[in-house]
């Protein structure tokens, strides 16, 4: 692991993950989510409003799905795509992200105390690190024209919180907008697997390693509804939101994956 100091900014990284002509972003040791490290070079310039018009500049990609629907295997081809093509891009995932986003990520995803963790307080959790994600982490990056792909971002939480658990989505709607300062992804990929298939994954994943999951282990009835709430998205944003089957081979899936983002790229506003 390499640390680089003060880089101009936020984060430190894989080295072949470029900001601003330097090594930046979230690396990975393993694949496994809860073996990611993140650095924090130095703490992270606001990011205001009047920087608003320069948001636009860098491609926002986000990937959601069920559980173990194959977003860390694919984001990594995409990756390797990127590397590729000499695309600068910053990879960085939610909740989390962020020093504060990964404490949070601790808590929503691993609280295994007696007293639960309230679905309000669940919501807020999601909202707080994302709110410190964009002004870290993500709009810097997007306003200094570096594309970003971020695992997981504001349609899990319409998803999860919202349809699965039953929150005001009029709410969350507000909420989101105000954690991300209005910025929403140019490209969204849901990765589509059915509650069973997902299920089964998680099962074989298990075997290997079993680690507490407070929202993996929801009901599967809880499960049923994340998935029909992404497919109502895609059908709500069609321009934005492209669903790609994950049931399919390792492949076949990427291949998917590189159109829809080559075909968002293009369809960009010169
Ligand atoms: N959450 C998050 C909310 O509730 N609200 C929010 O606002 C936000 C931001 C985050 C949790 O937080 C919730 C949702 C989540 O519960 P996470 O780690 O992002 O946690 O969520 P997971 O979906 O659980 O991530 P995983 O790492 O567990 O799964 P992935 O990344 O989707 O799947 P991956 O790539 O690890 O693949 C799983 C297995 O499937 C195989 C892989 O080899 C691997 O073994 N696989 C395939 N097998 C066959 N064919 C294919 N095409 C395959 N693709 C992958």
């Amino acid at each position: 692991m390499i640390c680089y100091k003060p880089i101009r900014k936020y984060f430190t990284v894989n080295s072949n993950c470029f900001f601003n002509n330097m090594p930046c972003g979230i690396y990975y040791e393993q694949k496994r989510i809860e073996s990611w490290k993140l650095f924090v070079v130095k703490p992270a310039r606001a990011v205001y409003h009047n920087e608003k018009a320069s948001m636009k500049r860098g491609f926002f990609i986000t990937f959601e799905g069920t559980e173990c629907a194959g977003k860390s295997t694919h984001i990594k081809m995409l990756e390797d795509y990127f590397r590729k093509e000499n695309i600068k891009y910053v990879l960085t995932r939610e909740p989390g992200g962020t020093e504060v986003g990964e404490e949070i990520r601790n808590i929503v995803k691993h609280h295994a105390g007696e007293n639960p963790v309230s679905d309000e307080a669940e919501l807020l959790l999601f909202a707080a690190s994302r709110a410190q994600h964009m002004r870290e982490a993500i709009l810097p990056a997007l306003s200094s024209g570096t594309t970003v792909i971020c695992d997981r971002f504001t349609d899990s939480t319409v998803a999860y919180q919202g349809y699965a658990r039953g929150l005001d989505l009029k709410f969350i709607s507000t909420l989101n907008k105000f954690a991300t300062m209005g910025r929403s992804p140019d490209l969204t990929i849901i990765l589509d697997l059915t509650p069973e298939e997902s299920q089964e994954r998680i099962r074989q994943r298990n075997e290997k390693e079993k680690i507490h999951d407070r929202i993996e282990n929801e009901h599967v009835s809880f499960h049923i509804k994340v998935r029909n709430a992404f497919l109502k998205l895609a059908d709500e944003e069609p321009d934005r939101v492209k669903i790609i089957s994950s049931a399919r081979s390792i492949e076949v899936v990427h291949n998917d994956i590189v159109k829809a983002v080559r075909n968002a790229v293009a369809s960009l506003p010169k």
